[in-house]
């Protein structure tokens, strides 16, 4: 992304500085044409129509370039390719945690091989921190009580600065890590160094702890929906909404299982909120969307997921439905 913000940045100083220098220039051009002599005398002038549509449609033809200019470089930035790799991040005060969904876990510093997409699933477990990689040109606000996503293709291998882009307390300006790019076989070996196995395997154990695999199973038989295939896909709820199933809502179903409830399903399920860490529920999270990609099923989002082909947990699902 960095040299295509660039090339924005860089054309808004060139028409800036250049109506800067034609200001400059008519301004001391006119001030030594028109001073004042004896014996000439100003005249008024009403208005001309040619002069006025001329200043009104070369700037805002100009504006309307930088304006689809920027909503190109806009969308790009805020659209993860649908293959990326993913890390869940959870900032606090004042360090950043970074869990990849292979299982790795660092602080202050993520490891990534170069030419990779890396989709980062961020939340906050204090106050609003910002996620900011320079380098990379990407800064994201990191939420408390929520998911917020950025992504990045390191292109370069090196060591890059993060910083927090947010004041968030006293050592706001001690929350500071680094972005490690490698190349990839050197990658593979950082990779192969103590994981405690991927993400999605830890959030199956934890899902068996806290009970949840006594009403979620993976038949048509317990009091909760089947969750499998249900990520990326749209849901009906009892209020008649239908959303769909990205991470932001199984979070939410997870934390405040009442305000999103789906349809033909009693409030059954108890909040979890208070009960769980963020990083138990990223772990949760990662393995509910592993339970539907195992099913050979788009899982980044609905609109990638094909309608016709539907598989036998989602058929179970519309029969408990
Ligand atoms: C007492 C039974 C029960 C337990 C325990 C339980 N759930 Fe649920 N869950 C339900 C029911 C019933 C629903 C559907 C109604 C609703 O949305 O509130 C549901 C809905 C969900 C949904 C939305 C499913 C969909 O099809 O959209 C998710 C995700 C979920 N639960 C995850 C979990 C996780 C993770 C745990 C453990 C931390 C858990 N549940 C524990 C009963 C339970
Ligand atoms: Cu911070």
């Amino acid at each position: 992304m960095a040299s295509r913000v660039d090339a924005l940045y860089i054309f808004l100083l060139i028409v800036t500085g250049m109506m800067t220098l034609l200001i400059f220039i008519c301004l001391v051009y006119f001030a030594a044409r028109f001073r004042s002599r004896p014996g000439v005398r100003a005249e008024q002038i009403e208005g001309s129509t040619a002069l006025e549509v001329t200043w009104s449609t070369i700037p805002f033809l100009i504006f309307m370039v930088i304006f689809a200019w920027g909503a190109v470089v806009y969308f790009k930035e805020r659209t993860p390719p649908s293959d990326s790799t993913e890390v869940y991040v959870v900032a606090k005060q004042w360090m950043w945690k970074l869990e990849h969904a292979e299982g790795q876990r660092e602080i202050n510093e993520l490891h990534v091989p170069v030419g990779r997409d890396v989709r980062m699933i961020m939340t906050s477990q204090d106050v609003i921190h910002s996620f900011f990689i320079p380098a990379f040109r990407i800064k994201q606000d990191v939420l408390p009580g929520r998911y917020t996503v950025a992504w990045f293709r390191a292109t370069k291998p090196g060591t890059y600065h993060l910083f927090c882009a947010e004041y968030c307390g006293t050592q706001h300006s001690g929350m500071v890590g680094s972005i490690v790019v490698l190349e990839p076989a050197q990658y593979e070996t950082w990779m192969n160094g103590g994981s405690t196995g991927p993400l999605s395997a830890t959030g199956e154990k934890i899902f068996a702890e806290l009970g949840c695999s006594t009403c979620h199973r993976s038949d048509t038989q317990g009091r909760g929906p089947n969750l499998h295939g249900v990520f990326g896909k749209p849901v009906q709820l009892e209020d008649g909404r239908t959303v769909t199933a990205d991470e932001n809502y199984l979070r939410e179903c997870i934390l405040d299982p009442g305000t999103k409830r789906v349809k033909g399903f009693q409030p059954i399920m108890p909040t979890f909120q208070g009960l769980v860490s963020e990083e138990q529920v990223n772990a949760l999270v990662a393995y509910i969307k592993s339970i539907a990609a195992a099913k050979g099923e788009a899982v980044k989002s609905a609109s990638t997921a094909a309608p016709p082909a539907q598989t036998n947990a989602q058929k179970n699902r519309s029969q408990v439905q």
